[in-house]
């Protein structure tokens, strides 16, 4: 076997075991010269997206509900299994990895964040590059099969794996739907493309503020999730 036919042949081999474990979608990125310098070491990242139960999100559209606080928590903790997995299975085959979590708020670098609202490592990133899907006027990754609603996750490795082709611009033309629920009105309604800042496409101060009052009124949780603008989403609706 050719060294392209070997790539190719342990690439379906992981998506396989990652989707057997439960995992919706999974991508092979090449992230050479895309991720930041802290992670610039790997060549090549894995992303994992955990698709959110529909019946959960027909019911988020106008707010956030305690089924979808719950559906967030399941799909987290499913996801940061999954990219342990992953990491060690991965391991076990003689190369390197790390799993980079979907939500890591315990080492969430407080006041840093809170004014820059960023970590290190965007998972939207790899997901573009794995081909997954486009950024949405949401801001969100789009996925054909799932619209927005999937939570991710990447693993960064130096597996050679068989690279997905980026997606380098948004496919949401004319529609408007998550412009007009949004309920703090942060989404501008532009069409992505790479290299657009994030503050063109939404306010993150407004969406912020927004899903804690909400959550808080409706949920009684203080915490920052609302899940409107992916309920919305026409796309990949069943
Ligand atoms: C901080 C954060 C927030 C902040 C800021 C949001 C934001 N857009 O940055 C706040 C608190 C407002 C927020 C809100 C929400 N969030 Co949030 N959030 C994050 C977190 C922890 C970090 C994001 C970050 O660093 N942003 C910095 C900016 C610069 O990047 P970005 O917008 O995330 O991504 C940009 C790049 O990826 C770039 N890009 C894409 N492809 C490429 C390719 C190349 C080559 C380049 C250079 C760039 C590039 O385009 C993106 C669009 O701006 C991520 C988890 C993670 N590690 O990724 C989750 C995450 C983005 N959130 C998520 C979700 C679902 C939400 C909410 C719906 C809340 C909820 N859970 O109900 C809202 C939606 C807000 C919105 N419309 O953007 C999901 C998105 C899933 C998806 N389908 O895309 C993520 C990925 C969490 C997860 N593990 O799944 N969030």
């Amino acid at each position: 076997m050719g060294r392209f036919e070997a790539e190719k042949a342990a690439s379906r081999h992981l998506r396989d075991q990652v989707l057997s474990w439960g995992a919706s979608l999974v991508g092979f990125a090449d992230l050479r010269g895309v991720a930041p310098s802290a992670f610039s070491h790997w060549p090549n990242g894995v992303c994992i997206a955990v698709a959110l139960e529909p019946m959960v999100m027909s019911g988020v559209l106008d707010g956030p509900t305690s089924e979808y606080y719950q559906e967030y928590q399941r799909a987290n903790r499913l996801l940061n299994d999954l990219a342990e997995r992953s990491a060690d299975f991965i391991s076990s085959s003689g190369h390197r990895a790390e799993a980079f979590p979907a939500t890591i708020v315990d080492s969430f670098p407080g006041e840093e964040f809170d004014r820059t609202l960023s970590v290190a490592f965007q998972h939207k990133t790899a997901a573009t590059r794995a081909g997954l899907g486009w950024i949405g006027k949401s801001a969100l990754l789009v996925t054909p099969e799932y619209g927005p609603r999937v939570r991710l996750a990447t693993v960064f490795t130096d597996m050679p794996l068989e690279a997905g082709t980026p997606v380098t611009a948004g496919r949401c033309g004319d529609c408007r739907a998550c412009v007009r629920a949004c309920p703090a009105g942060a989404i501008k309604g532009q069409e992505w493309r790479v290299g657009l800042p994030r503050a063109e496409l939404v306010d993150v101060v407004a969406c912020r503020a927004k899903m804690k009052q909400l959550l808080l009124e409706r949920v009684g949780v203080e915490d920052a999730v609302c899940g409107v603008c992916l309920a919305v989403c026409p796309v990949g609706v069943r």
